[in-house]
């Protein structure tokens, strides 16, 4: 039996491979993780995805977190459709961009200016040009296992598909241009403390998931992003929360209004985008002023703001806004975390999940995970076992022991209940 997809994605998949190194536009959906034929995906319908094989799915990867009001949401394609009626790119301004930059900015209160641009690592990597045009340092210290796009001074240590893949890092990125990132060990500040006496002031930012969802997901222990705030002001760094993954998904001003912290910039994707191609990065006026044209720092993107994204952006954006989403969500991520966590103890299972907002992660571990290096001791095998087990019962989990599960307002009861059976059968196997 071939595991994964069926026989039309496996053509699919070879057809593929002749073409698109790998097969696939983004590693991670290889399945190296897990083995077999990755699945391809004709078309999506709230929480489901349905296969080229006509095969229905509950998917719990929504475009790694970008699809929060489930695949196809009616408004968002109605919008989509008229925006794209107008036309798709003009390369000018238009005035869904201003429109959406004014709902960040009312939203997180830390951004006062957003400058919109075509994917997360395009956020990450201006943010970082920017803190270091902003502080007139080199320096940036990331956490192993962290995961913040693919620029060359980020894929260090990195978590996601680079862990995925058990890269140490990638090849053709210059030493010059992986020296002047610092690695410490997410929720250990006295990592980041001895960073900090090592290389004292020059170290232009720290940058962070909040909430670290490319590891499997591990919340930030008490207090340990207070005190990467205090040490980030204390020596003159600028902190800076990637919250690609966590903005407008673990609540209404993300990460940072969830645990009350501060950032000097944040970045976004994923969810502002609405399934399309947007990033974002903002934070302080004085700060954010510098990029041009308004001030030094260059950045530039041509379908950066375009019409159509940011009516998909803006009208998703639009849904989120009553808290009681953000509780919804939360309240049905525990019903999966659960549905698994009591599957595993009924058959014995050594399991270990965590829950943040409307996104979720489990390990197959004895130990709870509280760092990279407790995550890389988890069962990958038995993730991979089990990921299969799933997949054959209907369940589309992301296909690495190194991501988290994302849910969306479509999924519930009737979603919670097909994930617990396909759990306690697919437990069986393990
Ligand atoms: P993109 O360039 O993929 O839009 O965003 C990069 C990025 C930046 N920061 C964080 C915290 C992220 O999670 C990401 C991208 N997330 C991965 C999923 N873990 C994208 C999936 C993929 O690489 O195919």
């Amino acid at each position: 039996m071939s595991r994964g997809g069926g026989t039309s994605s496996g053509a699919l998949y070879e057809r593929g491979l002749r073409v698109i190194p790998g097969g696939v536009n983004s590693p991670v959906r290889a399945f190296r993780a897990v083995g077999g034929v990755p699945v391809t995906f004709e078309r999506g319908e709230g929480a489901h995805l349905i296969d080229v094989d006509g095969r229905q799915f509950v998917d719990l990867v929504m475009s790694w977190g970008a699809i929060i009001l489930g695949h196809a949401h009616p408004v968002v394609v109605s919008e989509v459709e008229k925006a794209v009626s107008g036309g798709t790119s003009f390369g000018a301004p238009c005035p869904d961009e201003v429109k959406l930059a004014e709902h960040i900015c009312k939203t997180v209160p830390s951004v006062e200016r957003v400058r919109m641009v075509s994917s997360g690592t395009e956020a990450v990597m201006s943010a970082i040009r920017l803190a270091r045009a902003y502080t007139n340092r080199s320096k940036i210290l990331k956490f192993r296992g962290c995961y913040h796009g693919h620029a060359d001074s980020m894929l260090v240590r990195a978590g996601s598909g680079v862990a995925t893949l058990s890269l140490p890092d990638s090849p053709g990125v210059p030493s010059g241009a992986a020296e002047d990132t610092l690695v410490a060990q997410f929720n250990n500040l006295d990592s980041v403390a001895a960073l900090f006496d090592e290389n004292q002031d020059n170290i232009a930012a720290v940058i962070i998931e909040p909430v670290a969802g490319n590891m499997g997901l591990i919340p930030p222990a008490e207090g340990f992003l207070e005190g990467l705030r205090a040490l980030t002001s204390e020596w003159g760094a600028l902190l800076i929360f990637d919250e690609v993954m966590t903005g407008f998904r673990v609540g209404p001003s993300g990460a940072q209004g969830l645990f009350g912290i501060t950032p000097d910039l944040t970045t976004f994707g994923k969810v502002i985008g609405g399934g399309f191609p947007v990033g974002a990065f903002g934070g302080r006026a004085e700060i954010m002023d510098q990029m041009a044209p308004a001030g030094p720092v260059y950045q530039a993107g041509t379908l950066s703001g375009n019409p159509v994204a940011m009516r998909a952006g803006l009208t998703t954006l639009e849904h989120l806004t009553n808290p009681a989403v953000y509780e919804t969500l939360g309240s049905m991520s525990y019903a999966f975390a659960d549905a698994l966590a009591n599957e595993a103890k009924s058959f014995g299972i050594a399991l270990q999940t965590s829950v943040v907002g409307g996104m979720f992660g489990f390990y197959f571990a004895e130990h709870t995970v509280n760092s990279w290096e407790e995550a890389e001791m988890c069962d990958r095998e038995r993730f991979a076992a089990f990921f299969h087990g799933m997949l054959e019962a209907g369940v589309y989990l992301p296909p690495s022991p190194f991501e988290a599960c994302f849910i969306s307002t479509a999924h519930g009861d009737s979603e919670v209940e097909c994930f617990r059976v396909a759990a306690s059968s697919a437990m069986k196997t393990l």
